[in-house]
Order: C-alpha cells, then sequence, then structure tokens
C-alpha cells in the first residue's frame, strides 16, 4: 500500500488527546468474579463463536493490570478508554477493580477514560424492555459516586447500533437474536439509556460526557436510482438512527414512529446535551439495492429479505478480516458530519479506529494507523473540532463471535502461554515515536 509513512505526521492542536481503547468483556477474563453476562451466555451456545473459544480468561487483564499500566505508560498516550463491566460492578468487590484501575492509571499519569456499556450486559436483562434503561442509569450513579472524584471524562455507550444489528436484528452477537426491525427498541432503549445517564452523570457532578457510536461514510454501488436509494437507508439505519437523537434530539423521518412508549418524551432525554461525540471508525460501506439473495459478508449472513445489499469495496488493500483500508473515508465521514450537523456538532473525538492483521512486526497496521492519522488531520484542516484519537486496541483480544483469531493489538498476546505474554508489536514502537514527536 501506499503510504506517506516515512514522513513526519503533522502536528496535531496542544491538548489533543492521544489515547487506545479497550473493554472489559475482551480482555479481563475472571469471568468467575462475577455476575454472568449475555455474551457468557451467547459463548456457551455450540457454534456462535467461530473458534469456540470463550472470554473466561481472555488476556487476564483483570489480575495483570499493573503490568498493562505499565504497558500504557511505556507508550506515552494521555489517556485510556476501557469498559465498566456492569455485571463486575453488580459482584461483591468488583468496584474496587475498577478503583484500583483508575488509581494505577492517575499515578502513571495516564487520564482514565471509562465506558459504562460495552456490550455485556448482564444476563438477568434485556434490551427490549425499557426498564434496562432505568437500571442503567443506576449502575452508572454507583460507578460515578466511586470513581468520580478521579475520573473526569466519561463515556455512555458504545456502539448501540452494533449491539442492536448485530445481537438483536441479525443474531451474530450475544443476546443472539434475529429480530431484523423489530430490533428497533433496542436501539431507542439504549438511546436513553444514554441519555439517563448523561443526567444521573451530571446529577454526580461528572465532568466531560461523549457517547462512542459507530460510523462509516456510505457509498452507493451505483447511480443507479435503486441503488442510491437503498445506500440512503442504509445510511440511516447505521449513521443517522444513531446520531441525530443524541445531536439533534430527533430520529430521521418516519423511524419515531416505529419506536416504542412515548418517543417525543424520550427524545428530550436522549437530546440531553453532551460535551463531546465520539466516532468509532474502520470503513466505508458500499450499498446498493437488494439482490434477493443472502449475503455472507464480513463474517456475517445477511438475510435476503433486507431492502439493501453489501457489496464488496474492489480495488482497495483488505485487512486480515477483509475489512477494506480506505483512510480518506474517515476525513470524508467527518466533513459529512459537519455539514449535516452544522453549530449542533459537539467536538469528535475517535473513540476507536484500527484493524485486524497478524504478526509482531506489523508493517500493514503502521501503514493503516499513519494513513488514518493523517486523514485524521486533513479533517481538522477542512474545518473539523476534532479533539483526540484512540486506537482499538492496546492488546490482541477476545474480538467477539471471531474469538481470538483477528489480532487488534497495539501489543501481541500469546493466548497459547500460560501467562498470557505481551509483547509489543511494531506499530507500539511506531505510535509511542509519533506521541514524542507531538510533544
Ligand atoms: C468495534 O466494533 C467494537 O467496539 C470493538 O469491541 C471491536 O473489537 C472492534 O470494533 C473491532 O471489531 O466489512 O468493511 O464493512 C466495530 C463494528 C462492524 C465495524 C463491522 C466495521 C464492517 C466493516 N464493526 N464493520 S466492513
Amino acid at each position: 500500500m501506499a503510504t506517506d509513512a516515512g514522513n513526519p505526521i503533522t502536528r496535531f492542536p496542544a491538548g489533543f488527546l492521544w489515547g487506545v481503547s479497550t473493554s472489559a468483556h475482551q480482555i479481563e477474563g475472571a469471568a468467575k468474579e462475577r455476575e454472568a453476562s449475555v455474551w457468557d451466555v451467547f459463548t456457551a451456545e455450540p457454534g456462535r463463536v467461530k473458534d469456540g473459544s470463550t472470554a473466561a480468561v481472555a488476556c487476564d487483564h483483570y489480575h495483570r493490570y499493573r503490568e498493562d499500566v505499565a504497558l500504557l505508560a511505556g507508550l506515552g498516550v494521555d489517556a485510556y478508554r476501557f469498559s465498566v463491566s456492569w455485571p463486575r460492578v453488580n459482584s461483591p468487590g468488583g468496584l474496587d477493580f475498577y478503583d484500583r484501575l483508575v488509581d494505577e492509571l492517575c499515578a502513571a499519569g495516564v487520564r482514565p477514560v471509562p465506558t459504562l456499556f460495552h456490550w455485556d450486559l448482564p444476563a438477568s436483562l434485556d434490551w427490549l424492555e425499557r426498564d434496562t434503561a432505568a437500571r442503567f442509569a443506576d449502575h452508572v450513579s454507583v460507578v460515578a459516586e466511586r470513581l468520580g472524584d478521579r475520573v473526569t471524562k466519561w463515556i455512555t455507550l458504545n456502539e448501540p447500533a452494533e449491539h442492536t444489528l448485530l445481537g438483536h436484528a441479525l443474531g451474530a452477537h450475544a443476546p443472539g437474536r434475529q429480530l431484523l426491525f423489530d430490533a428497533l427498541p433496542v436501539a431507542h432503549h439504549q438511546l436513553l439509556a444514554h441519555g439517563l445517564a448523561v443526567r444521573a452523570l451530571r446529577a454526580a457532578g461528572a465532568g466531560d460526557i461523549g457517547i462512542a457510536n459507530s460510523h462509516g461514510p456510505t457509498w452507493p454501488a451505483s447511480k443507479d436510482p435503486a441503488d442510491l436509494e437503498a445506500a440512503a437507508f442504509y445510511d440511516v439505519l447505521l449513521n443517522r438512527l444513531f446520531a441525530d437523537p443524541v445531536i439533534l434530539g430527533a430520529y430521521p423521518e418516519g423511524l419515531g414512529e416505529l419506536m416504542p412508549g412515548d418517543v417525543q418524551a424520550d427524545l428530550k432525554v436522549i437530546g440531553e446535551p453532551v460535551d463531546w461525540y465520539g466516532i468509532n471508525y474502520y470503513a466505508p460501506t458500499r450499498v446498493g439495492a437488494p439482490q434477493g439473495t443472502e449475503i455472507e459478508f464480513g463474517g456475517l449472513t445477511l438475510p435476503a429479505e433486507l431492502p439493501f445489499s453489501v457489496r464488496e469495496i474492489e480495488d482497495r488493500p483488505v485487512t486480515d478480516f477483509g475489512w477494506p483500508v480506505v483512510p480518506e473515508g474517515l476525513t470524508e465521514l467527518l466533513t459529512g458530519f459537519r455539514d449535516r450537523y452544522g453549530d449542533r456538532l459537539p467536538p469528535i473525538v475517535i473513540t476507536e479506529n484500527g484493524c485486524s492483521y497478524e504478526g509482531i512486526d506489523d508493517q500493514d497496521r503502521i501503514a493503516y494507523l499513519d494513513g488514518h492519522v493523517r486523514a485524521l488531520h486533513a479533517a481538522l484542516e477542512a474545518g473539523v473540532d476534532v479533539r483526540g484519537y484512540f486506537v482499538w486496541s492496546l492488546l490482541d483480544n477476545f474480538e467477539w463471535a471471531e474469538g481470538y483469531a483477528r489480532r487488534f493489538g497495539l501489543v501481541h498476546v500469546d493466548f497459547a502461554d500460560p501467562t498470557l505474554k505481551r509483547t509489543p508489536k511494531a506499530s507500539y514502537h511506531w505510535f509511542r515515536d509519533v506521541l514524542r514527536a507531538q510533544r
């Protein structure tokens, strides 16, 4: 792949927040020391996770967090985005773990940025139930009360879009439901949970609040009206359905009517102002008119009855996951957000960006990240207010339905080794040098 790697990356504004991200279920392990989540239940069902693995041990971060914080300190990041496991917080001693982690981070000079929900819902709860949103607000208050003296930057939810789509519409993720459009209440209840969490955090005096939403440009398969219409619909479902209510306090036209409850009243909660808006970016999606057949795509089976079809993006390198590498898609996405939301758009933080490749000398990951950091700078130059960038991920980890087969880490984890040996990859050293040059 052609890259500018080698030429230094332009300076970002002073105070720009550089970080890396992880999530609890994907790294912590110590599953016996907490309640079960929907992911434990799902993983136990045969055939759900491709390599048959579980996250019972994962990176054993729960016991090895000191070593991982040392890796963060060595990397020189400003901030670390991790998630707080709700089932762990519900369990005796669970909050103590996050208390220790936050202390360790603060001592290392790394700013803690917790996500309060990253897909590991307590197994006793269900996003089809409206009450789950209220339960979430209670969880948030408990965590904020305990950590709020040291944590000043918070993320409510991770990617309610993917949790709705993969978990409840297509059944590829926990809890494994295939409701297609009947999954829409799951989106609404998570968005309501977000709004209630913002209120709970404000009530606790917590500082800087955002969300981490999954977004990417939708590229129509052609200029044919049927393709344009299908692509516009996909864009509404994956992008606007989750951005509009948070940023504008409104659903895209036609969708509010499909949601449960007193939607207008709920939108007042959902549209509670945030301090910043987090975007997880991986790749654009090429979308065309339905083709009347099932589609195998990116490890998913998309049913024939969907009103769109997802197509390959050709002429692009792909990661080991098969996702196309399109750095300028990030610039396009961000300028598109600025154009769509204008003055209503809060400052943006890229809360995830990364790729899966094998190997410790991971030059392909360096090329991917280098291209995306440059594309981010191009968005800044185009006038988009971007305040931070987090790489997914610090460690190789449990990649959901793919198990341990996909490696996103800057640090390699040897899952065959009982000590789960961590080895910084070439990309770790590359990112450390990028950060040093920014100081
Ligand atoms: C995130 O989800 C999650 O927050 C994180 O937990 C996870 O480990 C990480 O990403 C890596 O997967 O086939 O080119 O159209 C990302 C959700 C859904 C983003 C699929 C990319 C399709 C890419 N992803 N999507 S493509």
